[in-house]
Parts: structure tokens; sequence; C-alpha cells
């Protein structure tokens, strides 16, 4: 028997999620059963082939709806969780009991800790420690930005490997990791240090490209990484460069779109004035009310700076 688990590529959430649900449905549902992972990634109109749902019991966790009868088992707290008013009459119509949406968690992983815990008496206790980190990691809930960027704990080490490693590889074999083992035992392992180290080396120089190129006003920070056809930066980095800011806006070039992505710095006190999941909505994108991104095609290089342009208008006149 084989589950296929869709999670959230790149995203140390959608790992942990992908592993919880693991353990959680493997020993109650399906034990004996092989589990295989598929990494989703948001990209610009973005439909689900039926090909991906392959397995005798399909998942998706920490990523959109998909309006399939394979689909067994759905966990998800984006706001942006459904693609359109019809997936999300689909989702209601079809009231599976074992489809789980709630946007008021700040991590998925803790989502499916508490459900698999009231619905279905299920514990591990060992795995507290991934809950917790995931609930910060997504949550943006660093002490500080110092804690954030310089990368000093087993799950910041992770994290850079999970966002940075090319292709989903490294993800996976850390999601069948987490299952048993604890953060610092995987950030340990030799096979993902070897992955880490040249992160790291350049998640440090990311941090003087993002010195020298972004530009902070009126409490936004903007940036421009197009030339560099890199796949992402640390979010907290222009914080730790201007404390002061409340907003980042960047626009990427990566390997298969072009990307803006809108954050708010989570040290700031107080309520932000814009919901960024609804600001990115209006063009395409979707996240949470305080981090948002819009994938476009890889040649709407000129769209997503004038689109970038505007949002740091928007926020800029908050
Ligand atoms: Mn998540």
């Amino acid at each position: 028997m084989l589950v296929r688990v869709l999670y959230h590529d790149h995203c140390f959430d959608g790992a942990a999620a992908a592993a919880y649900f693991t353990r959680f449905t493997r020993e109650r549902f399906y034990p004996g059963a092989d589990y295989a992972y598929t990494g989703m990634m948001h990209a610009p109109n973005q439909s689900f082939d039926e090909a991906l749902f392959d397995g005798d019991e399909n998942a998706i966790v920490d990523f959109k709806y998909a309006p399939t009868m394979k689909l067994t088992w759905w966990f998800d707290h984006h706001q942006s969780a459904f693609l359109s008013p019809e997936d999300a009459g689909h989702h209601h119509s079809r009231a599976s009991e074992h489809h789980f949406f709630d946007p008021g968690y700040r991590s998925c992983t803790k989502f499916i800790a508490d459900v698999a815990r009231e619905r279905f008496g299920f514990l591990a206790p060992d795995l507290e420690d991934l809950v917790h980190w995931a609930d910060i990691i997504d949550g943006a809930q660093y002490a500080n930005a110092k804690e954030a960027v310089e990368i000093a704990m087993p799950a910041t080490k992770l994290v850079l490997v999970i966002e940075g490693a090319k292709g989903s590889d490294a993800v996976q074999r850390i999601i069948r990791l987490m299952q048993t083992k604890r953060l610092d035992e995987i950030a340990a392992d030799p096979d993902i240090r070897g992955i880490f180290e040249p992160l790291y080396a350049r998640h440090l120089s990311m941090i003087d490209v993002i010195r020298e190129r972004g530009s902070a006003n009126e409490g936004v920070v903007f940036f421009d990484l197009v030339d560099l056809g890199i796949e992402g930066y640390n979010k907290f980095i222009p914080y730790y460069l201007h404390p002061e800011c409340v907003y980042t806006v960047s626009v990427l070039h990566a390997s298969f779109r072009t990307k803006i992505s809108v954050g708010s710095n989570p040290w700031v006190n107080g309520p932000l004035t814009h919901n960024l999941a609804s600001i990115c909505e209006r063009y395409g994108g979707g996240g949470h009310p305080r981090v948002g991104a819009i994938s476009l095609p890889k040649d709407a290089i000129d769209d997503a700076r004038r689109i970038a342009a505007e949002i740091v208008r928007e926020l800029r006149t908050a």
C-alpha cells in the first residue's frame, strides 16, 4: 500500500507537517504502508494534475486544496487555501471528515498535532520539539532578528537547508529523519552538513547583497535580486539590517517563476495597517496576513517590477 503525501516544498513547516502526518497516519491508519513525498511549490495559474494523486491514499499538507475525490487527507492553514470559489465549494460540499482547514494556526504542523490528539487520540511526545519549532519558524516567532539570521541553532540550520537545497531530495531526506530523530541529530547528519556548509557561505554573502541593494524608506525595504537568479533568501535579513522598517518588498527571478515577496517585520509591536495576503491576492498571489507572495511566469520581469513598485507605494503611504 502506498500513501502519497504532497507537501509545501522548501518550507520547514511543510517538511515538519509531512513528517508529523506520516507518524500519525502510519501509527493510526496505515501500519506497514510505504510513504512517498511530492514537493509542491506555488506557481502561477496553478492547477493540480490528477496524476499527482497516484497513492492508494493521497494527502496534501501545508498546501492549498485540490478539488479531486482522490484526496483523502488535507491539512492547511494558509488564508489563500482555495484557488477559486469553485474549489472552496468542492471542499464544503464534500465535507470529508479527514479534511481540515484553520487559517488561525501559525503552523500546519501544530494544526496536525492538535487534530491528531483531539480527534484521534494520537500523541507523539518525542515530536514536541519539532512542533514547537515549526510554530516558531512558520509563525515568525523568533526572539529577535539575530536569532533568525545568525543561524546558530539546529532548527535554523535545517531551515537554511530546506529552503536553499536544490531539488526535493534533501528535503525528503529530512522529512524521513524528522519522524524519529531530534533536530540536533538531523543537523549533525553528515549528508545534511554537506548541504548546509555552502548554503551557509551563500547566506553570509546574501546579507552583504541585501545591505548594499536594499533601499529603506518610510518603513519599507525594497530590493531587486532578478539578475542574481537565486531561489530565495532568509526573509529576516532586511529587519536585521533595518530594524526600524515594517515591510519588505523584493523581486526574484528563479528557476521556474518570477516572484514578488511581501513580508513584515515580526518584531514591530502592534497590529499592521495592511493584510499582505489580501494585497497579494489582488495580483493573483496569496499567503498569510503578515507575509505574502506573487508568482508570475518566468518572462514577466517587467510586470513583476511594476507590481512590486505599486505595492511599495501602497505600503509607504501607510
Ligand atoms: Mn505552513
